[in-house]
């Protein structure tokens, strides 16, 4: 894991960048803000041991392409790379491999289809146990916040992996600001729900909107993130424009995309997997090498690019930032 605040990076790094592709944001966020800068249950799965890649045409950066925007130039990735003890996945395969069922549920289908998703104006819900409920509009509601870049490992349930650039602001410093009441407990996360931009949501492969949680000190974790942005650019709307969860510890399924709603709860909320299929999926979703998909070995993972399979690490390889969340918790049984 990489992670780089503001303050450990050169602003030169970061910010021209994401000035430059925010300036069509730019007005209405707050000059600091600125300057830093099937998986149906059963058959039909998106859990089920994924096909390999086949060759495709992946729009690559800088050709543009619908819901595409091109990935910076300026930036040196290679330095970043070399930072890391293991390489980012390309760009074509991030923004190209997808799950995001409101748009199909082929790995390719959200990258095909997901240009139907208007992503401003954009507006999220607050509600629930919180000092400071209101419908807030999105560049408001980012305004006061500093984004910061973060490397981090996504393992989906499916047994495959990738490792990923993203921006964003971390969830806690929002939810801080907002001012949950001593009752609230968990977030629920809510995705838009508009059968006429997400086309998949006229197949009932879930029961929409699709909905998922953390309890209320996981996601004020400081791994846990709000993502606005990938490489550096905005999201493209197969990632989950304009603002999604980033959980690097738990399986990918709990980082929901496009979100409308956060809500503070006293009980747990009921998420979309957890409810469609209670055998497979539970609340937590760790990543845990030692508990199967009731369907599959959970122990190695693939990453794409890789050929050979690599072994799949407690909580991901965040063991030391978040086990502490856990102690007392039975991680077989709540999977
Ligand atoms: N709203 C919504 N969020 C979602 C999904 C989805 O289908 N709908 N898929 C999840 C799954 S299973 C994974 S693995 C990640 C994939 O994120 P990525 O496509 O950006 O890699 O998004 C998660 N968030
Ligand atoms: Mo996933």
């Amino acid at each position: 894991m990489l992670i780089r605040r503001p303050d450990d990076v050169r602003s030169s790094e970061i910010t021209p960048y994401r000035v430059y592709m925010n300036r069509r944001h730019f007005i209405g966020r707050s000059a600091k803000a600125a300057a830093a800068a099937a998986l149906v249950p059963g058959l039909l799965s998106a859990c089920d041991e994924p096909q390999r890649m086949e060759a495709r045409p992946v729009p690559e950066p800088g050709v543009g392409s619908a819901g595409l925007t091109s990935i910076p130039q300026e930036r040196d990735w290679e330095s970043v790379r070399s930072e890391l003890d293991e390489s980012l996945t390309p760009y074509s395969d991030v923004t190209g491999y997808n799950n995001f069922y409101e748009f199909g549920t082929g790995k390719e289908d959200p990258a095909r289809y997901a240009h139907t998703l208007v992503t401003r104006p954009w507006t999220v819900e607050v509600d629930g146990e919180v000092a400071r409920p209101a419908v807030y509009d999105l560049d408001d509601l980012l305004a006061p916040h500093t984004e910061e870049d973060r490397i981090y490992r996504l393992r989906c349930v499916e047994a495959w992996s990738m490792v990923i650039p993203w921006t964003g602001i971390p969830l806690a410093d929002l939810i801080r600001r907002l001012e949950p009441t001593s009752k609230a407990r968990f977030v629920e996360f809510t995705t838009l729900m508009d059968p006429e931009q997400m086309p998949g949501q006229r197949r009932r492969v879930l029961d929409w909107p699709y909905v998922e949680g953390l309890r209320l000190d996981e996601a004020l974790n400081p791994l846990t993130l709000l993502a606005t942005g990938v490489y550096g650019a905005d999201l493209p709307n197969q990632n989950g424009a304009p603002l999604r969860l980033v959980v690097p510890w738990k399986y990918g399924f709990k980082s929901i995309k496009s979100i409308v709603k956060i809500r503070f709860t006293e009980e747990m909320p009921a998420t979309s997997w957890a409810v469609s299929a209670p055998r497979e999926y539970g609340f937590y979703a760790n990543v845990n090498p030692e508990v199967d998909h009731p369907r599959w070995s959970q122990a190695r993972e693939r990453r794409l690019g890789e050929f050979r399979r690599r072994p799949t690490l407690p909580f991901n390889g965040y063991g030391e930032q978040v086990a502490d969340l856990y102690a007392g918790l039975d991680l077989r049984r709540w999977f």
